[in-house]
């Protein structure tokens, strides 16, 4: 017995605040989740499997556009067409709604907004059971565990969820422990919702496949799904990469010699030396800022530099396979000293202006959003704003210097 468990495809995500890129390199970033789901379903049918699970936000938005739709179906049918069945759970994303449009393919299981158990006997007569439900809402607070059944006589029990663990009192999504689910003695717990492939437990797995595809900076690294294979009564898993464009970073060191043209050089220098099979978007962090003039450093703030940059890479991306679409300047480790600004003040003022409260304060009617909030509570975040004041602080500060020196000539 053989399956794919696969999650939060995530077909038509818009990938805003990319913009900025070349129209072809764009349209390549937003073919990526479907040309992921599409290298899956091809594995799914070179590998033989007996039956593909697909564990919600299948789509980005809840009204779906007719082109991810037509898509969804295709490959769904290339799966039907080779005899595996596919088992589809539908999440916060893409929610069961009343006048739901979207038809799939015969011989595709559909979980509705309850929870209920599919059978299914593999070619290997080896019989599965599947529980699980659709979200017929954008939330869900409710722990709906204990509405799966007491695992039954089937040779593998498995769970279908799209939720997270329970924490705090903020749960909007079908809330669950990992106690919870292995008590339950299913064979395998699939999982969706959370976008970066993790494990919560081994014995049984309980799994998150992860998006297939990585969609911004915050999903970096590899992405695909998990092939799960049966030995006597035993699982084995492997995760599968299937990701079109890979998000990630570079870290170069700049000093007082560091010119555009110079880092430019540097960058082009450093993507021919990196290994990596699939396109990668690539945020450059800059370390050693302090060394930098006070022109250079403003031409790195303001983003000067990086439409210098662009226009660079508009001629080598396609053959180095790469796009730097950011450029963070790193916080320095040694003091920094403001010309115009005394050191202990900038202490005690980003202390009380970089607050979470500040920050919900500022977001305002933002924080509505769970995924925003949730963005906008992480002390990293809090963290980042603090940088980003201080290289402008910086910048400032050399800028009033340089001209001070002028005046005094
Ligand atoms: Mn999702």
């Amino acid at each position: 017995m053989k399956f794919i468990h696969a999650a939060d495809l995530h077909l038509d995500s818009p990938f805003e605040g990319l913009q900025r890129l070349p129209k072809a390199l764009w349209q390549q970033i937003h073919q990526a989740p479907f040309n992921a789901t599409k290298k899956m379903v091809t594995d799914a049918i070179e590998q033989k499997v007996d039956f593909v699970l697909l564990v919600g936000d299948l789509f980005d938005r809840e009204t779906q556009s007719v082109q991810a739709q037509v898509f969804l179906n295709e490959q769904l049918q290339r799966l039907c067409d080779a005899d595996i069945a596919v088992f589809v759970s539908f999440g916060n994303h893409d929610y069961l709604t009343g006048d739901q449009q979207l038809t799939l393919p015969e011989g595709v299981s559909v979980f509705g907004s309850d929870v209920t158990t599919k059978q299914l006997t593999t070619a290997d007569h080896t019989r599965v059971a599947i529980s699980g439900f659709s979200y017929a809402d954008r939330w869900l607070a409710e722990d709906v565990i204990p509405q799966f059944p007491k695992r039954g006589t089937a040779d593998f029990q498995i769970g279908m969820l799209h939720g997270a663990v329970k924490q705090g009192d903020d749960n909007h999504y079908a809330p669950f422990t990992v106690s919870e689910l292995t008590g339950t003695h299913y064979d395998y717990w699939a999982l969706g919702h959370i976008h970066k492939p993790s494990v919560l437990a081994e014995q049984p797995p309980v799994i998150y496949a992860g998006t297939i595809q990585g969609r911004h900076k915050l999903e970096a690294g590899q992405h695909g799904y998990q092939l799960v294979s049966s030995r006597g009564q035993r699982l084995t898993r492997q995760f599968v990469p299937a990701d079109q464009v890979r998000w990630s970073s570079l870290t170069l060191t700049v000093d007082e010699d560091t010119t555009d043209a110079s880092l430019i050089n540097a960058v082009q220098t450093a993507l021919t030396q990196r290994q990596s099979t699939v396109f990668e978007l690539i945020e450059l962090r800059l370390n050693g800022i302090e060394k930098l003039s006070a022109s250079m450093l403003s031409r790195l703030n303001d983003g000067t530099w990086l439409e210098r940059l662009d226009q660079t890479q508009k001629k080598t991306y396609s053959k180095a396979q790469a796009w730097i679409y950011e450029v963070n300047v790193q916080p320095t480790d040694q003091p920094v000293q403001y010309a115009q600004l005394d050191a202990a003040y900038w202490q005690r003022a980003q202390a009380s202006v970089f607050t979470p409260d500040n920050v919900e304060l500022t977001a305002g009617k933002l924080m509505q959003y769970p995924f925003i909030a949730e963005h906008l509570r992480d002390p990293k975040t809090t963290a980042n704003l603090t940088d980003r004041a201080k290289n402008e602080l910086l910048a400032q500060s050399r800028l009033e210097e340089e001209n001070d020196a002028d005046h005094n000539d």
